[in-house]
């Protein structure tokens, strides 16, 4: 972890990475909610919110729409994924270089680890490749930090999510994303744990406003930097609303109760 190196995709030390790398992971069915988020460019759109400090992308995302919006939107190269048709040992490809992901302009890295999986050995091995190469070109590393495999599934426990904090201090990330462990006493268990790395909420599937907001704030509570969502925004009729409450969240210390007043949930409160 280097002091500076999240300075590009944060903002007052916070970071709110909008991930868009779900066409690759999930596939077409995670846009049914919402369809024009098919098009990568309604999502670029999103990503100049204020709130948004970097878009996490695939290469061929990025190669089409980034050189659009190079001066609106901060890039975060996904640099590896699998997709949801492929049913062996959790494990993922690693689909372009950290000198192609500067050569497009991104100032981050972003770096699946499945940390349990028969390839945790090979997985770590390519992260170090692509950690010393985004250190060569002053760029950010985030690690998608996701324990997984061998019956390990989506595990949230306390122990496993602090342990995944760990793994992106220990391997030299400078974000750790971790799913929310459910508490903000085990997020803050986390958050020491990574020591200096800063760590950040992965958002997880959709829920109502009110219920998200307040896992995103509990989790700030608790001593997350942050957050990395996808679905929990652009699933939704008014993503736009929900990134202003979010910024309100994240960067204006508001109550969950002030942050709703932004979103449509509100209008229906007070019918
Ligand atoms: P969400 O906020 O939609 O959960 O996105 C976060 C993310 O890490 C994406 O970057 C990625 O596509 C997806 O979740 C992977 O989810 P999983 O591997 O748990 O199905």
């Amino acid at each position: 972890m280097l002091p500076d190196a999240t300075d590009a995709i944060s903002r007052d030390g916070n970071v709110l990475i909008l991930a868009y790398d779900h066409g690759i992971e999930h596939g077409p069915v995670d846009f049914e909610p919402n369809p024009e988020t098919a098009d990568p460019e309604r999502v670029f759109e999103l990503a100049t919110h204020d709130a948004v400090t970097a878009l996490a992308v695939g290469k061929g995302v990025a190669e089409a729409y980034y050189p659009r919006y190079e001066d609106r939107v901060t890039l975060l190269a996904k640099l590896n994924g699998t997709s949801n048709l492929w049913m062996g040992e959790p494990d993922s490809a690693v689909n372009w270089s950290v000198e192609y992901a500067a050569e497009l302009g991104a100032d981050a890295i972003g770096f699946t680890l499945y940390g349990g999986s028969n390839h945790e050995v090979e997985m770590a091995e390519e992260f170090r490749r692509a950690q010393e190469a985004a250190r060569d070109h002053d760029m950010g590393v985030v690690m998608w930090s996701y324990p997984r495999g061998q019956g390990l599934k989506n595990d949230t426990g306390a122990d496993t999510v602090a342990y995944a904090a760990r793994l992106g201090l220990e391997l030299g990330a400078d974000v750790a994303k971790v799913k929310y462990p459910g508490s903000p006493e085990a997020m803050g268990h986390a958050a020491n744990l990574a020591g200096p790395a800063k760590v950040v909420m992965s958002g997880g599937s959709k829920t109502d406003d009110r219920a998200f907001l307040e896992t995103v704030s509990e989790a700030l509570a608790g001593g997350a930097d942050g957050l990395a969502v996808g679905r929990n925004v652009f699933q939704r009729d008014n993503p736009e609303e929900i990134l202003d409450a979010l910024e309100a969240v994240i960067f204006e210390d508001a109550s969950v109760e002030e942050a709703l007043k932004h979103t449509s949930s509100a209008a229906v409160a007070d019918d």
